[in-house]
């Protein structure tokens, strides 16, 4: 079973990302995770942390030789801001330190986890909630989806993402998309592919900075080179699309996920959201068939079709406001004005790189869980098999 777990405090000394179940003999070097976490740090409407850090991984465990080994893969990302904050955020008891939980937050902020955490934790300094709740947490979801990148791109299957809202503007969709569009999106200060969309969207993080406001948006992932038949209709836990609903709605301050049409298929005639099938000689990954269109975004049945994965995925405005809203201090029990802690004006063109990590994970873990393998070696034997076996079936 592939999983990964994550350790680390926004303002901890670092954060820790473990990947267990990975094959041996996969080909990586730090580079090839260090290159997400770069991607990861991009985007128009970051405050000031994000010119202080520049992540980097530590292999401490599972690689040799720029290769795994099969054993859990451990690694280390220091956070440079640690040493700004050594006093607040340190493990020992401080004994004689008049002020040990000095910057304690108790003006909890609204849309956070401050004052559910709080509560449930019996903490009496949002502080011990929101340094876990800190998006910053995804840096090792990412580092983690990486080598799932990394291991999937050896099969052909490539993961790209661009923000399709923000803010209030719809960006156009290009017709056709680009072949690889993270080149394009990664190019782009919002990652959208929508040169006049990105210009206002630039004025309207810049108003809402100006405000003391926040912005959300959608962002849309694209997966393909997949084969039909990942995941399974059998039961409600190994549906794919349940499993990628899961892991992207724990994407910080995510709200919703829509796969292909979505939303939109509810309104629909059945002849209108349906893709019809027809012959395509070739294309052994589905069969020697493809859809029409791909309004299913890419499964059916709680399995991929063989057609690109299409999802989006919507995030609330960040819940730090520099105009913050009204609250309660839990330290008195007084009406009050939420703490205003430094923070983004907008993470959604991270939030698209996160959301392609966690279908990166999802996605790695269903391939694996199909063709299994312990080396690289047998998993690709197993695919092939598969392939061959597919790809006799269906003649016209
Ligand atoms: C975050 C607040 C900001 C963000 C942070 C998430 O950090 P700080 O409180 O240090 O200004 O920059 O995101 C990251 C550090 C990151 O790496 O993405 C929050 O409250 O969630």
């Amino acid at each position: 079973m592939l999983r990964f777990t994550t350790a680390g405090e926004s303002h901890g000394p670092g954060l820790v990302s473990v990947l267990e179940g990975m094959v041996a003999g996969l080909p990586l070097v730090a580079e090839d995770v260090n290159r997400e976490l770069a991607r990861r740090q991009q985007g128009y409407g970051r405050g000031r942390r994000m010119q202080i850090e520049r992540d980097e991984i530590e292999f401490v465990s599972g690689v040799r030789a720029g290769q795994t080994i099969g054993s859990p893969i451990a690694m280390l990302i220091r956070n440079r801001d640690w040493k700004n904050w050594q006093d607040i955020m340190d493990p020992a008891p401080r004994e004689g330190d008049p002020d040990p939980r000095r910057r304690a937050v108790t003006r909890v902020r609204p849309g956070h986890a401050d004052l559910t955490g709080l509560l449930k934790y019996d903490r009496d300094d949002a502080r011990d909630v929101l340094e876990r709740a800190s998006a910053r947490e995804t840096t090792a979801r990412v580092a983690a989806a990486a080598i799932c990148r990394r291991f999937l791109m050896d099969f052909g299957v490539r993961i790209g993402s661009h923000v399709v809202h923000l803010g209030g503007i719809d960006a156009r969709r290009p017709d056709p998309m680009p072949d690889d569009i993270n080149a394009a999106a990664d190019g782009s200060q919002v990652r959208m592919l929508d040169a006049q969309a990105e210009a206002s969207v630039i004025a309207c993080i810049d108003e809402a900075k100006a405000a003391g406001n926040t912005l959300g948006g959608i962002c849309e992932v694209v997966a393909d080179g997949l084969p039909a038949g990942l995941g399974s209709h059998v039961s409600w836990d190994r549906k794919l699309d349940g499993r990628l609903g899961a892991a992207l709605m724990s994407i910080p301050a995510v709200k919703g996920v829509e796969i292909g049409l979505g939303f939109e298929t509810s309104r629909r005639l059945g002849s209108e959201v349906h893709d019809e099938i027809v012959p395509a000689p070739g294309n052994p990954r589905m069969g020697n068939v493809r859809r029409k269109t791909n309004r299913a975004g890419g499964t059916e049945g709680g399995m991929t079709t063989g057609e690109p994965l299409v999802v989006r995925v919507a995030m609330k405005p960040i819940s730090t406001l520099m105009r913050p809203l009204g609250t309660v201090d839990v330290a008195t029990g007084e009406e009050a004005r939420a703490t205003a802690e430094r923070s983004d004006v907008t993470a959604v063109p991270a939030m698209g790189v996160i959301a392609e990590a966690m279908v990166a994970f999802v996605l790695a873990q269903a391939w694996l869980e199909k063709f299994g393998g312990d080396s690289l070696d047998e998993t690709r034997r197993n695919v092939n098999g598969y392939l061959a076996r597919i790809d006799e079936r269906i003649h016209g």
